[in-house]
């Protein structure tokens, strides 16, 4: 037997003496309630030795004896002994004959249940000998060994185990589609977020094509604005009333070539109703009516009426006017009986001397002196010294006027491209959790009745309560960040643990009466699907929402629970 102990030892399995396994315990090879990991403390037959202060040394026999001797609680492993001992309370220096310095945090985990046809757990030694059956966890009724009260507490372990591995297969079952389902996300978040940098990429060129369209348009406005000074320099040199007559006379040219289209517009269309109105009128000779067919008869009917108000041949009382247009019309005509030329040559001793000077220039002179003319002018007019000499907006030629709104039309379209551009790469900036997990369930929204509201939660966006009886939505916060959270969580054992949790955090949403602006806290859970299964308002207008989705589930973690994976050959 010593030999098997020695190879398992060198095999790092440990084992524990005759005496102990053939006396206090029904398992084969440790004292009760001594767990795999812990048997090697127990491997003295004469001597042992508390496993965190191991100055106390008592014998062999005093294991399990249902008295505490050590301050760690090692000595009893299988007896509710020790269960007095808290990671939380520990005793006190006079509270144990260890006295100061000894180490009194338990050092076992709790009695160990071996659970054979099931998981082996660890129950707290408070509930070791209670007279109550906790197959929770001890599903091998182990930790009833003395039988208090003469309880028996039956193995159920066959029957709990095959329930709990059709659950774990379930749940693996469903881990698995979650994670795929996380995966494919963390694909689609990759697709998106190329799809903006691409079309990023994309607006960049565009609005560098449309920055160089304004320049170019920049180049027409100024040229046309040029031309027409020097027109006006140069024709019209001769104070206020010259200029405008200048300005007048070019509008009127606008206007008769507009007119010269309009007219040439109405005689096409003139001649096309003629080519029509031949057309039914045959058709109405030509039709037979003894032919029932009421289609064609209505439409000679309507012919009838419309023929009977005049046809196209009646424009005898247009003769007149167009021969006034024509008369109009014509560039080098009576102009309306204005005399442009004497208006033009006014001089009515305001005249700019600088446009009069530019009058007698070559061109090209004329560009440069420009050019520190207008600078000098607009000196003086912001110095208030000299009023605006030119004519404002209302004053401006066609050319100019199209020229400027198409110049302001390409900046405003430059302006928007820019800001689209800015708009994505706040986005790309934007928190998304690991791998933008989170991009393709931005404003995803599911919803949960509980209580008079129907919540809603939309992912990354905002959580809301609408009321069932009508009324209006109550905004719960909008969204702030990813965090991560700790949340008290019971274990399969029935134990409280404090564990973490992904959260997104919702904040700034509609003010509670006498209260704070409302916020919610939205922890997520591992599922399959995206699910609200819990809404609680923890506080005045301080909610928290429990949420499933895949996002949570963790890639790395493929089975939970199990209290030691080490424990999985005791099966
Ligand atoms: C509404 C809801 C409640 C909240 C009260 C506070 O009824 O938003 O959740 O507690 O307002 O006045």
């Amino acid at each position: 037997m010593r030999a098997r102990r020695d190879l398992l030892l060198l095999l790092g399995i440990a084992s524990c003496p005759i005496a102990a396994w053939a006396a206090s315990s029904d398992r084969s090879s440790c004292p009760r309630g001594v767990g795999p990991q812990f048997a090697k403390y127990y491997n003295d037959p004469e001597t042992f030795t508390c496993i965190s202060n191991p100055s106390i040394k008592i014998p062999f026999s005093a294991v399990n004896d249902d008295y505490c001797d050590c301050p760690d609680g090692s000595d009893e492993p299988g007896t509710s002994a020790c269960s007095h001992l808290s990671r939380l309370s520990p005793w006190t220096s006079s509270d144990h004959p260890a006295g100061e310095g000894a180490d009194r945090t338990p050092a076992l985990p709790g009695f160990y249940c071996p659970n054979k046809g099931h998981r082996p757990a660890y129950i707290a030694f408070n509930r070791v000998n209670d007279g109550v059956c906790d197959y929770d966890i001890c599903c091998d009724g182990s930790d009833e060994w003395a039988r208090v009260g003469g309880i028996k507490c039956e193995n159920r372990c066959k029957e709990i185990g095959k329930e709990w591995r059709k659950m774990e297969e379930q749940r693996q079952k469903s881990l698995t589609a979650a994670l795929r389902k996380k995966k494919e996300l963390v694909a689609e978040a990759g697709r998106l977020t190329k799809e903006i940098e691409d079309r990023i990429a994309d607006l960049e060129v565009e609005a560098a094509a449309q920055e160089n369209k304004v320049r170019a348009l920049e180049a027409d406005l100024e040229k046309i604005v040029r031309e027409e000074r020097r027109k006006a320099a140069q024709g019209k040199g001769k104070g206020k009333v010259g200029a405008l007559a200048g300005l007048a006379r070019n509008r009127v040219n606008e206007l008769r070539e507009a007119l010269a289209t309009v007219r040439e517009q109405r005689d096409e269309s003139r001649a096309r109703v003629k080519e029509l109105e031949e057309i039914l009128s045959k058709f109405k000779e030509e039709y037979n009516p003894n032919f029932n067919d009421e289609g064609v008869k209505r439409a000679v009917r309507r012919w009838e009426d419309y023929a009977a108000r005049g046809t196209a041949g009646d424009y005898s009382q247009d003769a007149e006017r167009d021969r006034n247009l024509d008369e109009i019309a014509q560039a080098d005509g009576p102009n309306f009986g204005i005399d442009w030329e004497h208006w033009e040559n006014q001089d009515e001793g305001e005249a700019s001397f600088v446009l009069k000077l530019l009058a007698y220039l070559p061109p090209s002179l004329v560009e440069v002196l420009e050019d520190k003319f207008t600078f000098l002018r607009d000196l003086l007019v912001s110095s208030n010294i000299l009023s605006r000499g030119e004519p404002d907006a209302a004053g401006e030629s066609t050319a100019v006027t199209k020229a400027r709104e198409a110049l302001d039309a390409e900046k405003a379209q430059v302006e928007r491209t820019r800001q689209s551009i800015e708009t994505h790469r706040e986005d790309l900036g934007q928190e998304y959790g690991a791998q933008g997990v989170f991009r393709p369930l931005k404003d995803v929204c599911i919803r949960r009745d509980s209580g008079e509201y129907t919540y809603e939660h939309c992912f990354l966006s905002q959580t809301k309560q609408i009321p069932k009886k009508g009324g209006g939505t109550i905004n719960m916060g909008r969204f702030e960040a990813i965090k991560t959270v700790q949340v008290d969580d019971v274990n399969e054992a029935g134990e409280v643990q404090t564990v973490s949790k992904l959260a997104l955090v919702y904040s700034s949403g509609q003010r509670c009466w006498n209260g704070p602006a409302r916020s919610t806290t939205v922890i997520l859970e591992c599922a399959e699907e995206n699910e609200i299964l819990k809404v609680t308002e923890d506080e005045k207008c301080i909610y928290s929402m429990v949420v499933t989705s895949p996002v949570a589930c963790d890639d790395t973690t493929t089975t939970k629970g199990s209290q030691d994976e080490g424990y999985k050959d005791e099966l």
